[in-house]
């Protein structure tokens, strides 16, 4: 019910407000509020609601694209954008963005877990004729056995803790080459000795959609903490990283570290990485039992 209905509500008559005056005298009304109140006693109305009720289904809409967050969403929205259509033919857009909107629909369509399947041996078939002893295997939704995935997370290191080096430009040069990229959202190469693709592709053959791949390439070492880390759930991360931060240890998607000092919440030391050679080293070493992946979505 709108708050404009719920003031006609005729039960309620008798403890209308008939004055900003008797607003202000309920502890907490400032001066913004008695602005408000003041507006609905006036004319009944509250012009903000109806721009929010508004506004909201189109922020959503324009906050879909690829690559525009809510602040973008909401310029569109000041510079008079209603639709896709007057964005596709106003707005002025990122390269990011327009792969966002050419593939607008594609993206909201989470795919089958098989063709996830398809998608995560397209990448290690691309993976193993460079390098057969290479590991490279999908985390995200898919590896916590979700039905559907949004996108495809494939992560790609190699026992010997050096192989992996030089592989990320010949993996994506490969799947370039064969047409199952379309098109590069992201290409990280900076984050630490993590690389990370975020990018489009297409399975070959009639019918299939452009769907989201990401790839990150790691050395061996830091396998353990990015399997965890790209398998998720966001939220589970989250939950890790507090706990740890509880431990006077710190959680990264490259490593776990011992004695970090902290400071309020700013970080002093950043302590030392403790070996952790499979995830369920992580979980011993805060204290855990295991969670199996299909366990991670809280
Ligand atoms: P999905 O089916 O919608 O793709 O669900 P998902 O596989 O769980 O989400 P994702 O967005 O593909 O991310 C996979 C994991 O990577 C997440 O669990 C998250 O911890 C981590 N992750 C990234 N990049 C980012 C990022 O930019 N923001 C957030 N919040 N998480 C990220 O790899
Ligand atoms: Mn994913
Ligand atoms: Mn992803």
């Amino acid at each position: 019910m709108s708050h404009q209905k719920l003031m006609e509500c005729p039960r309620r008559k008798q403890n209308r407000m008939k004055s900003v005056k008797e607003a202000c005298k309920i502890p907490g009304i400032g001066k913004s509020m008695a602005e408000k109140i003041r507006e609905i006693l006036q004319s009944g109305h509250l012009r903000k609601l109806d721009y929010i009720n508004e506004s909201v289904p189109v922020l959503e809409t324009f906050s879909n694209i690829w690559g525009a967050g809510v602040k973008t969403a909401q310029m569109w929205y000041q510079q008079g954008f209603r639709t896709l259509d007057d964005i596709h033919t106003k707005a002025s857009l990122t390269k990011q963005q327009t792969i966002g909107l050419k593939h607008y629909h594609d993206f909201l369509d989470r795919m089958p877990r098989d063709e996830a399947a398809e998608i995560e041996k397209t990448v290690s078939d691309m993976a193993h004729s460079i390098n057969p002893t290479l590991i490279a295997l999908a985390c995200g939704s898919y590896r916590r056995g979700k039905p559907t995935c949004g996108d495809v997370d494939v992560l790609i290191t190699h026992p010997d803790g050096k192989s992996h080096i030089g592989v990320f430009t010949k993996i994506l040069a490969g799947l370039r080459d064969t047409g199952f990229l379309t098109d590069d959202l992201v290409c990280r190469e900076d984050i630490g000795n993590q690389k990370k693709y975020l990018g489009v592709c297409r399975l070959p053959g009639p019918g299939h959609r452009h769907r989201r791949l990401d790839i990150i390439v790691v050395p061996y070492s830091e396998f353990a903490c990015a399997l965890m880390y790209f398998t998720g759930s966001a939220h589970f991360n989250r939950s890790m990283r507090a706990l740890a931060k509880t431990k006077g240890m710190s959680l990264s998607e490259h490593t776990l570290n011992c004695h970090v000092l902290r400071k309020g919440s700013a970080k002093i030391s950043t302590g030392v990485p403790i070996s952790t050679i499979t995830e369920q080293d992580i979980f011993q070493q805060l204290g855990l039992p295991y969670r199996e992946p299909c366990e991670r979505d809280w």
